[in-house]
């Protein structure tokens, strides 16, 4: 299985997943910004993650971590039970439209787009979303990880998406900060981290 890469992007997701899974990989790291390198990523838009296996190709960083899921059939992770998995599901919709779309516009102001072109009523616009949707954010009474006593996928979606909130200068609360912390010192992230960084 081999996945296109780039540092401080959403392909630390997929290879976090593979990590947390134990399933074995190969990382290409992508020379995203530079139209003349010649290690390009084979999504027909350029952009990473991008996973391929055998005759399999797949784009999408939610896609890919659920045919990752599948194809090694994690039991806790990603469990199949309909009830436990839509828990899950329902907090990775969250984490990708209600959180990451605000976050992802305000990293994209404060970030890629130049200076002189950054428009500070959209800025303004996506800092309050944003604010508002890490303040829904709560983690139920007794639970260690967002759906539960078991460390998910929803939980590699929140709390990624939540680095890029505090990143853009979004205040979180201590239980989430806590929450994030837990997340991040696990080794699967860190060993995830070292290769995406590469
Ligand atoms: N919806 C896509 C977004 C992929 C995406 O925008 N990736 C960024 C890196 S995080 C990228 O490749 N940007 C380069 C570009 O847009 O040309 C996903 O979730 O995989």
């Amino acid at each position: 299985m081999k996945i296109y890469t780039y540092p401080k992007s959403r392909s630390l997701r997929v290879l976090w997943t593979l990590e947390e899974i134990g399933a074995p990989y190969e990382s290409v790291k992508v020379d995203l910004f530079n139209p003349t390198s010649c290690i390009k990523s084979p999504h027909s838009r350029g952009k990473v993650p991008f996973l391929s296996d055998g005759d399999v190709s797949i784009e999408e960083t939610l896609a890919i971590c659920i045919y990752i899921c599948e194809k090694y059939s994690s039991t806790t992770f990603y469990p199949a039970e309909p009830k436990l998995r839509s828990t899950i599901n329902s907090w990775l919709s969250y984490a990708l439209t209600d959180l990451e779309s605000p976050v992802w516009n305000l990293l994209k102001q404060q970030v890629f787009i130049p200076e002189n072109q950054r428009n500070s009523g959209l800025i303004d616009y996506a800092k309050s979303e944003a604010n508002r949707a890490v303040n829904q954010i709560r983690l139920n009474k007794g639970y260690e990880w967002i759906t539960g006593s078991n460390f998910t996928l929803a939980d590699i979606f929140v709390t990624h998406t939540l680095l890029w909130a505090k990143l853009c200068g979004i205040a979180i609360n201590s239980e989430i900060k806590d929450y994030m912390d837990r997340a991040m010192s696990r080794p699967t992230y860190l060993k995830a981290q070292e290769r995406n960084n590469r």
